[in-house]
């Protein structure tokens, strides 16, 4: 019996280490250009080193490309998978004001960390590729593509109200603050106007938006892309301030509702307001700037469904068409960076304007009137908004009797006609603030003359370093702590001889992220960003893999450099990312104490469904959210490892469920794909292994093979993996155990837990390694099923079902039924036909007496 042999030893941490040596040691997976084989590029969004190491989180997308790159090396790819430090940002240099060290020192020791971490997971990058962005010889390049991007006008500078944030001493991006407080922190935001570099990101709104179609990325993703580019087509309509003649155009996508507009309104930071507004009303309207001025517009495009707020100028503007004085106001929801930060406003059509002119009681007029006479006569009646552009006009002179969109195109040719409007498309994309005012960032290879006029660094003249600085703070003013090295800031320009000052801003943590798949193609080239030659080769990255919080900004501004790069001729894709996927959410139990503060899992006892403090009995709130280190519901993948090994952790990873959604962290389940890897092994080890070849077995592998392949490539790595496991419980009770189907069954296994894979080929008796080794083929003979369920029919009503084996003819299934008494019973008598479908159904029709 079988189970009487002693089971062999899974002792993983053995073979993981003995694995990762040979891997080292044989340089496995380094790769080079390579003509004679088809390429993939995979990429995984290269990690911010962080101070707290990886948590099992990351761990999912990693694990996913490396079995897509282990998969794919054995179909007969040569696989570009590298890996590398998106090493530049904020928290090391909050770390270097506190404490003084260097951010360049703690970001090494955090990378030292990260390196240890995804190499104790067995993934197989191509090591030699590591790069990092804060490295000179990385950040050279990176200074050298704004160089590209200055000279053709796609880099200006421009004073623009910003989120400054005292505390930090630093502009924000919109995206890093939230409620008018820093997300870093929680410091409060001022607006302040300051000098800043601006990307043109706008110059490419288009093609940024339409090449979207050719990429395959989730359909969710790119809507989101889209909304953020955020394209409208309207029109722009003069009208005239009445005291003045100030003119003052605004920005409409729905012309037709002209004859509605009963008030206008002007964005708070609007450059008329001041010129527009009466005097009397001056104070108020300043207050009010001042008010909406520590809120950012994104901010307050959230919250539009919130309060709307707003001041009256004291002033009127001049209707276009019939000449009435309509008054003008400011208000929170008006953009000034969208359309033209003027807008007409229709409370009886635009659900904004309805809100804001019943909170201050102005005049609605109604000028679509709805097809349902019900909801016409319900609508005039409770005098409330129809914000659909569906109806008829009425009230608007000639557009009246027409329906929306004939309303629509007559208006604009009417305003076309008159001079008083012209058709615009407009993006709801801006540009992109460039500068930061930090130290840990590269520095702009730029230098501006004393008359104004400025030059950018040549490539012979780059990288330039910082300077090394003993405080990082920045100064009040709120400029960046280089501006404080005078050193370093003031020099004689060795081209043209001129005094000249450096920039003292440094690039936003985005930059180095722009361009890195680029230098994975040729990381070490100290002459050129890449060569061409292998930049064609590589490019684009054929599939990309990570989180969502890089949904819509990391893409959107790669793919604009990448384009940028496309038409100075150094990139031949005009987009980078081929195919991206992401991965979800993994999720922790949180405890808390009911004072506030968080316990570890191993500081908590569960009772029925609720959970105790261990010791003191104390109850605690719990909650399934985000891991994070501050909550101490993080899990290391290192503990993991440690107890089960890599490859355990790998294999739980991508069965916990879905790869793109969000899942549940449950470190006790790992212990199940522990378990299963055991039996796998045991396998391999078993005295049941035999050289011959049963029918059996193969079809067990093939079928295997068939699913698990397809699974793979459908990135379906949890059914994949149950398909493994159906495997095993199949094969284990099998007499003997071919080594032809246990050969197959391994290189399956292999892209996800390849320590234990590699381990197996060669207990199987294989030298040489799995990496190259190509994959199996699929025989199609052993999908066919050996036995087919037969259903016996008597004159039209089912009797019974069997399974027997496939192609069994007419003449044996009769003589098969002679035995079965339930169908017999049936047949008393005589038979006159007999209806017989192969591999389906017999039905016997006798005489009806
Ligand atoms: C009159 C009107 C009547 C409008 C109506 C809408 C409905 P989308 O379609 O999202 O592009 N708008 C224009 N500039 C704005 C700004 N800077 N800040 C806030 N809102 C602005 O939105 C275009 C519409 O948004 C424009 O059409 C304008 O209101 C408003 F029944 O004009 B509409």
């Amino acid at each position: 019996m079988y189970f009487l042999t002693m089971p062999v030893h899974y002792d993983h941490k053995r073979i993981e280490k003995k694995w990762h040596t040979i891997w080292e040691d044989q340089d496995t997976f380094r790769v080079e250009v390579d003509e004679s084989k088809p390429k993939f590029y995979i990429l995984d969004m290269f990690p911010y080193p962080s101070g707290s190491g990886l948590h099992v989180g990351h761990v999912v997308g990693y694990t996913a490309t490396d079995i897509q790159a282990r998969y794919l090396r054995m179909r007969g790819y040569n696989v570009l998978h590298p890996i590398g430090w998106d090493s530049f940002g904020l928290p090391a240099e909050q770390y270097a004001i506190r404490t003084g060290i260097h951010p360049e020192i703690t970001t090494e020791k955090n990378i030292s960390t990260y390196r240890c971490q995804l190499k104790a997971l067995g993934l197989s990058y191509d090591w030699s590729r590591e790069i990092k962005t804060s490295n000179p010889s990385y950040y050279k390049w990176t200074q050298w593509i704004f160089t590209k991007l200055y000279e053709r006008g796609l880099a200006y500078e421009a004073n623009l109200p910003i989120n400054f944030c005292p505390a930090l001493g630093t502009v924000l991006s919109n995206e890093e603050i939230e409620g008018g407080y820093s997300k870093e922190g929680g410091f409060p935001i001022e607006r302040r106007l300051l000098r800043q570099w601006i990307l043109k990101i706008t110059a490419y709104a288009e093609r940024l938006l339409e090449d979207l179609e050719e990429l395959d990325w989730p359909e969710s993703l790119k809507r989101l892309q889209i909304n953020w580019i955020g394209k409208t087509q309207g029109v722009k309509i003069d009208f005239l301030e009445k005291e003045n003649q100030i003119p003052l155009t605004v920005y409409t996508t729905r012309p037709e509702t002209l004859f509605g507009v009963t008030f206008l309104l002007l964005s708070p930071e609007h450059s008329l307001v001041e010129t527009i507004t009466h005097p009397d009303h001056w104070s108020n309207v300043k207050a009010y700037q001042k008010k909406i001025s520590s809120q950012s517009d994104r901010e307050r495009e959230i919250g539009l469904t919130k309060e709307k707020t707003g001041v009256w100028s004291g002033s009127y503007a001049l209707h276009p068409i019939h000449g009435q004085p309509i008054p003008i106001w400011i208000a929170n929801y008006v953009f000034l960076h969208y359309g033209t930060g003027i807008v007409m406003a229709v409370p009886a059509h635009d659900e904004r304007d309805f809100e804001f002119a019943q909170q201050f009681r102005l005049p609605m007029q109604m000028v679509i009137e709805p097809d349902d006479p019900e909801i016409c006569s319900f609508l005039l009646q409770k005098k409330i908004c129809w914000p659909y552009p569906k109806g008829t006009l009425i009230n608007s002179s000639f557009l009246d009797h027409l329906t929306v969109d004939e309303a629509r195109e007559t208006m604009t040719l009417w305003l076309l006609k008159e001079n008083k409007g012209e058709r615009v498309t407009y993006y709801k994309l801006r540009d992109w603030l460039f500068s930061r005012q930090r130290y840990w960032g590269e520095p702009f290879p730029i230098l501006h003359f004393e008359d104004g006029s400025k030059r950018a660094l040549q490539l012979n003249e780059l990288p330039l370093t910082p300077p090394l600085l003993k405080e990082y703070l920045p100064s009040d003013s709120g400029e960046s702590p280089l501006a404080r090295a005078r050193d370093w800031m003031e020099v004689i320009d060795p081209v043209t001889q001129k005094k000249a000052q450096r920039e003292s801003n440094t690039m936003p943590q985005w930059a180095g992220s722009c361009w890195y798949y680029l230098r994975f193609c040729d990381p070490h080239n100290d002459r050129e960003g890449w060569d061409p030659l292998k930049e064609k080769y590589w490019l684009p990255v054929d599939l990309y893999v990570g989180g969502t919080e890089h949904a819509v900004l990391h893409l959107l501004y790669a793919r604009f450099w990448h384009k940028v790069l496309y038409d100075c001729g150094l990139v031949s894709t005009p987009e980078p990312f081929k195919k991206l996927r992401n991965q979800g959410l993994i999720t922790a139990r949180s405890y808390q104490l009911p004072g506030g503060g968080y316990l570890a899992s191993h500081e908590v006892v569960a009772k029925e469904g609720r959970f105790y403090q261990v010791g003191s009995g104390i109850e605690l709130r719990t909650q399934i959210e985000k891991m994070s280190k501050s909550k101490l519901n993080g899990i290391t993948p290192d503990e993991i490892i440690e107890e089960y090994g890599a490859d355990s952790l790998r294999l739980y990873e991508m069965f916990m469920g879905p790869f793109d959604q969000e899942k549940l962290w449950n470190s006790d389940a790992v212990q199940g794909c522990s378990r299963f890897l055991h039996r796998f092994y045991q396998l391999a080890t078993s005295d049941k292994l035999s050289e011959e070849v049963t029918e059996e077995a193969m079809r067990l592998a093939h079928r295997a093979l068939f699913h698990v392949e397809r699974e793979i490539q459908e990135m379906g790595f949890n059914t994949a993996i149950a398909k493994l496991m159906e495997f095993v419980n199949d094969f284990t009770p099998l007499p003997q155990y071919p080594k032809k189907a246990l050969k197959i069954v391994t290189q399956l296994l292999y892209p996800f837990a390849p320590h234990i894979g590699e381990e197996m080929w060669e207990l199987l008796g294989e030298k040489g390694g799995l990496t190259y080794t190509p994959f199996p083929k699929v025989d199609p003979h052993y999908l066919i099923d050996p036995t087919v369920l037969y259903i016996i029919q008597v004159n039209g009503k089912v009797r019974g079902k069997w399974e027997l084996p496939r192609d069994t003819s007419q003449e044996k299934l009769l003589l098969f039924i002679q035995g079965k008494t339930e169908i017999t019973k049936h047949l008393t008598l005589p038979i006159e036909k007999v209806i017989f479908i192969p591999n389906k159904l017999i039905n016997i029709v006798t005489t009806t007496k």
